[in-house]
């Protein structure tokens, strides 16, 4: 007989639950969408023809690239936030040809196999993967300390972030980085509703999927029997806060039990899963700004949907 398999529960993913949907406004961090299911159906995503964040930055990515090759000196290290396995970062760095490249991810066995995939198209670069949470400051290798830096965070993933955590975020980087130091950043712009409406609800239900696989995710790794049929996958303009919420709507009145614990939604609550916030011209500046970073320049595409934008780390300097 098999012997029988260890469960692992990743406490702070039981916590996160757990305490979210006791609250007074239920809600789960958006980050516990990625399991292997969830990150698969966010590549999908990535290929929507309603989903247009990842396109338009790729593309302008490349239209830009030969501007980004004058951006860096000689001898210069590029870190990334994230792990580089996008098609984004072989274009920042055919372009900006830096001597290493230091991705950053708390996910150690994903960083190296996107790192060595990566250096492999590169020869001649040193690649130095960084296993650690970038959310804090982070000693960089010793190999680039006398290197200038350019740090990378592509993706609008700084929007899934509420801006107390979007500027902790960014002054963290400016420690990482040091003064001086640049960063380019993606950004979603505000715009039509009815587009970010389609990004975040398309029609094949993919992101419905991506939403309701959070439930599938609970039942299995924290015991639960939630009824995934008794909830639907909800998306909203919040206006005044200039963000796309994504909600899990309980179409019935619906209890169930998470790790013994049990709950009970009506029908029409919701438990939000996922803040996306949208930046105008100088919304991106302001939040930049708050942490430290001057905006040198703006990049965006025809239909200004989407924004790269190059900060560089300011000294403190006293103000009236
Ligand atoms: C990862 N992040 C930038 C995506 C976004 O657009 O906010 C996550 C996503 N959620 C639904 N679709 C995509």
């Amino acid at each position: 007989m098999d012997a029988p398999v260890a469960f692992r529960v990743d406490p702070a993913f039981r916590d996160d639950v757990l305490a979210g949907l006791a609250a007074p406004i239920p809600a789960v961090p958006a980050r516990w969408f990625y399991d292997r299911r969830g990150s698969e159906l966010f590549e999908e995503i990535t290929r929507l023809a309603e989903y247009y964040p990842t396109r338009t930055e790729t593309a302008l990515l490349e239209k830009i690239s030969g501007e980004l090759a004058g951006l860096l000196p000689a001898g210069a290290a590029v870190v990334e936030f994230g792990s580089g396995s996008s098609a984004k970062t072989p274009i920042v760095l055919r372009a900006a040809e830096p001597a290493a490249y230091v991705p950053i991810d708390i996910s150690g066995d994903f960083l190296r196999d996107s790192a060595e995939a990566l250096g492999a198209g590169f020869p001649g670069l040193l690649v130095l993967p960084v296993e650690a949470d970038f959310m804090r400051r982070i000693a960089l290798p010793a190999e680039i300390a006398a290197m200038p830096r350019l740090g990378f965070f592509p993706g609008s993933t700084i929007g899934n972030l509420v801006a107390r955590s979007a500027v902790d975020l960014l002054r963290a980087m400016k420690e990482t980085l040091g003064e001086g130091s640049r960063l380019l950043i993606g950004m979603d712009r505000i715009k039509d509703v009815d587009v970010l409406l389609a990004a975040y609800d398309d029609a094949a239900g993919v992101t419905a999927a991506f939403n309701l696989n959070l439930l599938h995710r609970i039942n299995a790794e924290l015991d639960g029997n939630i009824p995934v049929d008794a909830f639907r996958h909800r998306a909203i303009w919040n206006d005044p806060l200039s963000r796309i919420e994504m909600h899990l709507e309980a179409v019935r009145d619906v209890a169930f039990t998470v790790a013994g614990t049990p709950f009970a939604f009506a029908a029409g609550a919701t438990i939000h899963t996922e803040n996306s916030h949208k930046y105008g011209y100088r919304d991106s500046r302001i939040l930049l700004r708050a942490a430290g970073w001057g905006v040198t320049r703006e990049w965006t595409d025809d239909r200004e949907w989407f924004s790269i934008l190059l900060a560089e780390a300011e000294p403190p300097r006293f103000a009236p």
